[in-house]
């Protein structure tokens, strides 16, 4: 599905770049450190095109991917850590909405991330609620599902449900490909069309 991808460009708050450009997008959001950077190298099957890191707050800005020559995979910052420099997270969050805001009408999905660890957010479902009022197409991925026992995968999930209206809740982990590999056909049927 994928041939080629390539790094396109990078947009911060600073430039807050008009778009003249009409590809389809499909954005990738959630909290710092929930694997979004990871998740996007595994679809692409590439070990380190997207820049990941163990310290939290690594993607600070909206980082596009070329995929086909066709479509953009964008590598967004995260929301919602309150802990670190105020100012630059507001300057993160000011440039999730107007990104949201500028290329509304080309996102095909917004991959909303959910750690397994830390279960759904206050900041994730403040982040699904806003999409929903914007009246986008939500796909929820749980990550990192090999760091929790089945139990709790259950129970991440019926949260998920409970707190995302009944989504389809995908999950992901970097020990399953077969995972990663559903989740690619997913966004292809919502991209292609
Ligand atoms: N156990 C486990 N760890 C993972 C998995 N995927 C990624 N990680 C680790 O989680 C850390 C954060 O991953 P990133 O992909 O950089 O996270 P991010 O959401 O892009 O983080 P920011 O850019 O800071 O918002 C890295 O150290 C990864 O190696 C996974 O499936 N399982
Ligand atoms: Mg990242």
């Amino acid at each position: 599905m994928i041939k080629s991808v390539k790094f396109e460009k990078s947009v911060d708050i600073k430039s807050k770049e008009v778009f003249f450009d009409e590809k389809k997008e499909i954005l990738f959001l959630g909290r710092s450190n929930v694997w979004k950077s990871s998740l996007m190298n595994a679809l692409f099957e590439k070990k380190d095109l997207v820049k990941t890191s163990s310290m939290p707050g690594k993607t600070r800005t909206a980082n596009l991917f070329l995929v086909n020559n066709k479509y953009y995979f964008t590598d967004m910052p995260w929301y919602g850590f309150a802990k670190l420099w105020k100012e630059k997270k507001q300057d993160l969050d000011n440039l999730i909405n107007w990104y949201l805001e500028e290329r509304m009408q080309y996102i095909r999905t917004v991959v909303v991330l959910i750690d397994s660890k830390l279960w759904p957010q206050e900041s994730d479902i403040e982040m699904y609620r806003h999409l929903l009022d914007m009246e986008m197409d939500i796909t929820i991925v749980v990550t990192k599902t090999d760091k929790v026992w089945n139990n709790d995968i259950k129970r991440v999930i019926s949260l998920c449900e409970e707190a995302f209206f009944w989504q389809t809740i995908h999950l992901v982990s970097a020990k399953k490909t077969i995972w990663v590999n559903e989740l690619k056909k997913e966004l292809f049927k919502k991209i292609v069309w």
